[in-house]
C-alpha cells in the first residue's frame, strides 16, 4: 500500500470507530433520575459521602447521569433492612449502606460485627483490599449488585443513661437497642444485657421516651442526634466497625456505556475516601483531620470533644479491660465463625497480618 492509500483507510477506520462510539452513546437513554437509598442524613459524614457520590457522578458523566439520595432510608418507610433487597430487585437504582443493615441476609457480612476481631484502622483497609473482602464483595454481589467502593460508618461505641461502663458486669440488666443481625441480640445477652432490634428513626424516639438505656454507633452518628440529651456515658470499646458499601443495581450498571461506568467508579472511589476520612477525622491523630483539610478544604468537627463539653462522661478502656469484654464475647465469636464462614475469617487474619 502507497503512503497515502494508508493514511486513506486510517482515516476510514477512524471515521469507522467514530460512528460506532456515537451510535453507542446515542442508545444509551439514562432515566431522568437514579434513585439511592441512604439509611441516615445528610448531617452525617455517611449522608455527606452520599451526596458527594451523587455530585460527582453529575459532574464526571457531563450532568448524563442524575442519582438523587433518599435519605433516612424514605424509600423504604424507615425499614433499613430491607435496602439489600430492594436494590438487587431493582426497586432502587444506586445505595451508600452500612454491611450492618445487609447483615442479616448477607451472612458473609458479619465478618465485620464479629466482637474485637478488627483492632486497628490498618486492619480494617487491609482486610477491605485483601482476600477477604474480595470473598466478602462477591457473597454481596450474589445477589444482583455491583460493589464500587468501600466508606465507613465506624467503631460503634457503646452509650448508655444509666451508668459508666468498664466491666462486662456494668452492662448487666441493661436494655439496648440494636440492629440488623441477630449477632448483635446474642452479645448482648452474652454480657447480662438485653437488646431489641429496631431502626434508627424508631431508636431516637426509644432514647427520648427512656424505652431502652443505651445503644452503640459510631461517632457522627451520635453527634448529628446529640446523643448527650439522652445518655451521659459513652465507653469507647471499639468492639465492632460497619463498613459502608457504594453499590448499584447490576442491570442498572450494565445499562451504562463503559465511559459512564468508569465516571460512576470513579466517584465512588473518591466520595469513598471522602467519607472515610470525615468518619476517622479525630479518631486516627491528625491523618485524616488533616486529609480533609489539605485535600478538601474542610474543617472536621472533633466530635468527642463537642460530646465532652456538653457534659458527657467519655471513658476508655486499658487492654486488660478490653480483653474482660472480648474474653466474655468469645463464645459468640466461635458460634459465628462458621455462620460468616471460616474460609472468609481465615483469609481476613492473613489479610491482617
Ligand atoms: O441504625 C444504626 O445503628 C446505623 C445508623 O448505624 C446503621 O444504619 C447501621
Amino acid at each position: 500500500m502507497k503512503r497515502s492509500q494508508r493514511i486513506l483507510a486510517l482515516g476510514i477506520a477512524l471515521v469507522f470507530v467514530l460512528l460506532a462510539t456515537q451510535a453507542f452513546a446515542a442508545d444509551f437513554k439514562p432515566k431522568a433520575e437514579y434513585t439511592m437509598q441512604v439509611n441516615v442524613g445528610p448531617l452525617y459524614d455517611w449522608g455527606a459521602g452520599a451526596q458527594r457520590w451523587a455530585d460527582l457522578i453529575k459532574e464526571k458523566t457531563d450532568g448524563k447521569v442524575n442519582v438523587k439520595p433518599y435519605f433516612g432510608s424514605s424509600l423504604l418507610a424507615g425499614k433499613q433492612t430491607n435496602w439489600y433487597q430492594a436494590v438487587a430487585d431493582g426497586a432502587i437504582d444506586f445505595a451508600v449502606e452500612s454491611t450492618i443493615n445487609a447483615s442479616g441476609v448477607v451472612p458473609a457480612l458479619n465478618l465485620f460485627n464479629l466482637p474485637f476481631f478488627m483492632p486497628s484502622y490498618e486492619a480494617v483497609d487491609k482486610i477491605e483490599n485483601g482476600k477477604a473482602g474480595k470473598m466478602v464483595i462477591e457473597q454481596l454481589e450474589k445477589g444482583g449488585l455491583k460493589f464500587l467502593a468501600w466508606g465507613e460508618n465506624g467503631y460503634r461505641q457503646i452509650t448508655n443513661s444509666k451508668k459508666e461502663i468498664k466491666h462486662p458486669d456494668d452492662m448487666k440488666g441493661l436494655k439496648f437497642r440494636a440492629v440488623g443481625s441477630p449477632i448483635f441480640i446474642d452479645m448482648f445477652k452474652a454480657l447480662g444485657s438485653d437488646a431489641t432490634m429496631m431502626s434508627w428513626a424508631d431508636a431516637v424516639t426509644a432514647f427520648q421516651q427512656g424505652v431502652v438505656d443505651g445503644q452503640e454507633n459510631p461517632k457522627s452518628v451520635l453527634t448529628v442526634v446529640k446523643i448527650w440529651e439522652y445518655h451521659k456515658y459513652l465507653t469507647n470499646w471499639g468492639y465492632v466497625l460497619d463498613p459502608l458499601v457504594f453499590v448499584v443495581n447490576a442491570r442498572v450498571w450494565k445499562s451504562f456505556p463503559e465511559d459512564i461506568q468508569k465516571a460512576i467508579a470513579e466517584a465512588a472511589l473518591e466520595a469513598g475516601e471522602y467519607e472515610k476520612a470525615l468518619a476517622r477525622a479525630y479518631l486516627d491523630g491528625t491523618k485524616s483531620a488533616n486529609l480533609l483539610k489539605t485535600k478538601y478544604g474542610v474543617t472536621a468537627e472533633d466530635a468527642y470533644a463537642a460530646a465532652r463539653s456538653k457534659g458527657m462522661v467519655i471513658t476508655d478502656l486499658t487492654p486488660a479491660q478490653i480483653q474482660a469484654f472480648k474474653d466474655k464475647l468469645a463464645p459468640v465469636y466461635n458460634a459465628w465463625v462458621p455462620k460468616v464462614g471460616k474460609a472468609i475469617v481465615d483469609a481476613a487474619i492473613e489479610d491482617m497480618k
